[in-house]
């Protein structure tokens, strides 16, 4: 069976599952967020195994990380709770498995778990030709007569939240804000970047600068209809999915009933490329003896198959439309030869595609994603399609709600505005600095002393991409910045970065740190965070006459008493 940690009311219990069924194993796939911490859903087994003095002797386990190698905590919580659970004397089966997540991580994914069954099926003594993939974990059931109000429109925990809004808000409960201004932020170029502004008034939401603010966008409604038009399923069909597993905690994979649409809409992933299981049952439908041979090649686990599916499925980021449209012999819109309705090959593929995809909650930053693929297509990430569907109806004035939630941040100004502080926030890295840009000028507003405030920001041209440029000018006249120091990477032949300037400033920046100052990072982990870190140590030495090794000291007291503090993502 599997669950969610969150819904686990018990870790002991569940840990001792091996006192009451012999040859159980337990396996726990735990990923790693931000600075090495848990995922909110598993804070309570974090806490559980840190605090915890249990004996698990009876566990059997393995542990499959997941995690991203751009990241200074690589698979941290993955790591710890395969240690952890070690310590307190279980067993592990299999050795852990590692997803990093800027490489393959489903490819990682599957190495592991194939030979994980092989071992496991030795270990308990189990015939290993047993083939247990086919196995539906869910059963639908279509409804044909519930009223309206007892069906999911996108709510993602009470029937009724949306329509009925009532605190606490949370990811559970989101609140739905009005959105009181989107425009662009970018004076040119192509790319783009969003302003966004929410009226979060009555709804007891507190927002500190530095918090991650969640939108939960939905589908676009236009791919949404293709996918049913190339399953040919309607898809205002009000169904329930339900567990066969009787000891599953998880009773649904999402709210039901719910349509199809919603479905869809809300709960699941159908811009991401489709997994391996759907394209194998894909495989069964194709008329065209070419396209089911391509299917079954691109699903095996064979080298080569394994390498097409990256090439012509990851690569070439096709979505299941785009696998639909390329290989039409597979569509299913035709109908079945002569099957029941209720079990059409659209609608077992809509429930595998319904079922396999958790839909991503996680906050997400603000980072738009618009591209074209290598066949041509547009592929848009779908909060940004939600942003730029609504930017022209808020423009127009027309009411827009967004559902929303917060998360907080270790992202933290000092308490004391008096104390100086230092931020590098490149890119969209500004955003949460720019939140306390506006706190320290509010401070100063009321007449609290001001401590040094300076900010490196670092964009390609100045002409295109120097985001909030009035704003900050603004700040830096009237002195609430203290100093501002902009890094344009593109307006001359050499590159200039963030970091640059900050050796530049070395003198400087060290005499901060040296006055109880703080030192902020925020944007991409894989090379900004990493050399503006690099640039710190090295001012660190140079001006502290340290060697390398009592530079990274100086920073390791520094995060230890939350003055180095860093939000990157990749
Ligand atoms: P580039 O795209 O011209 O290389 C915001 O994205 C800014 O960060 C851009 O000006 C970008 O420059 C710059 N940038 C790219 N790599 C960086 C790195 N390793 N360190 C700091 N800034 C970087």
């Amino acid at each position: 069976m599997t669950f969610d940690p969150e819904e686990c009311t018990d870790w002991e219990d569940v840990c001792k599952l091996g006192e009451e069924m012999e040859g159980s194993l337990a396996v726990f796939c735990v990923a790693t967020y931000g600075e090495g911490d848990p995922t909110d859903n598993a804070q309570e087994l974090y806490d559980w195994l840190k605090n915890g003095d249990v004996d698990l002797s009876s566990l059997n386990y393995t542990v499959f990380a997941l995690g991203n190698k751009t990241y200074e905590h690589y698979n941290a919580m993955g790591r710890f709770v395969d240690q952890r659970l070690e310590e307190l004397g279980a067993t592990r089966v299999f050795q852990r498995g590692e997803g990093d997540d800027d490489a393959n991580i489903e490819e990682d994914f599957v190495t592991w778990s194939e030979a994980l069954w092989p071992a496991v099926c030795q270990r308990f003594g189990v015939d290993s030709a047993l083939d247990t993939s086919n196995v539906r974990e869910y059963a639908i059931t279509v409804h044909s007569d519930l009223s309206p109000e007892r069906v999911f429109t996108g709510e993602p925990l009470r029937l009724g939240s949306f329509a009925n809004q009532k605190p606490p808000f949370n990811s559970k409960n989101p609140f739905l804000a009005p959105i009181r201004v989107i425009r662009e932020l970018h004076k040119g170029g192509e790319r783009s970047c969003m302003h966004v502004e929410l009226d979060i008034a009555g709804s007891r939401l507190n927002y500190v600068a530095g918090d991650h603010l969640a939108l939960f966008p939905s589908n676009d409604p236009r791919l949404v209809d293709r996918v049913g038009e190339l399953l040919g399923v309607d898809l205002d069909t009000v169904f329930s999915l339900t567990s066969t597993d009787e000891a599953a905690t998880k009773k649904t994979p999402f709210p039901c009933p719910t349509t199809y649409r919603t479905a869809l809409s809300y709960y699941v992933d159908i811009t991401s490329p489709p997994r391996t299981n759907v394209l194998k049952e894909l495989a069964e439908y194709a008329t065209d003896p070419k396209d089911k041979e391509f299917l079954l090649k691109i699903t095996s686990s064979s080298d080569d198959g394994k390498h097409q599916y990256r090439e012509w499925v990851l690569e070439d980021r096709r979505t299941l439309v785009a696998v639909l449209e390329d290989l039409p012999s597979s569509q299913t819109s035709s109908g079945p030869p002569g099957g029941a309705p209720a079990s059409t090959p659209g609608q077992i593929l809509l429930h595998l595609l319904l079922t396999q995809d958790e839909p991503d909650v996680s906050p997400r930053h603000a980072v738009l994603i618009d591209y074209t693929t290598r066949t041509g297509r547009r592929n848009m990430g779908v909060a940004t399609g939600w942003l730029k569907r609504h930017q022209q109806k808020v423009q127009n004035g027309e009411v827009v709600l967004a559902p929303i939630s917060i998360r907080h941040s270790s992202l933290r100004l000092p308490y004391h505005s008096s104390k100086p502080v230092i931020m590098v926030g490149p890119g969209t890295g500004l955003a949460p600095f720019r939140g306390f840009i506006q706190d320290r000028a509010a401070a100063k507003q009321s007449g609290k002393e001001l401590g040094e405030t300076v900010l490196f920001f670092g964009c390609r041209h100045r002409a295109e991409d120097y985001i909030y440029e009035e704003e900050l000018e603004g700040y830096r006249d009237n002195g609430v910045l203290s100093g501002l120091q902009v890094a344009f990477s593109r307006d001359q032949a050499d590159k200039v970065y963030v970091q640059h300037l900050l050796r530049e400033s070395g003198a400087a920046v060290w005499e901060l740190l040296e006055k109880q100052g703080y030192f902020y990072i925020c944007g991409d982990a894989r090379h900004m965070a990493r050399d503006v870190m690099g640039a710190l140590l090295e001012l660190i030495q140079d001006n502290g006459h340290m060697d390398s090794q009592a530079a990274s000291e100086y920073v390791k007291k520094l995060q230890k008493r939350n003055r180095f503090l860093q939000d990157v993502w990749s």
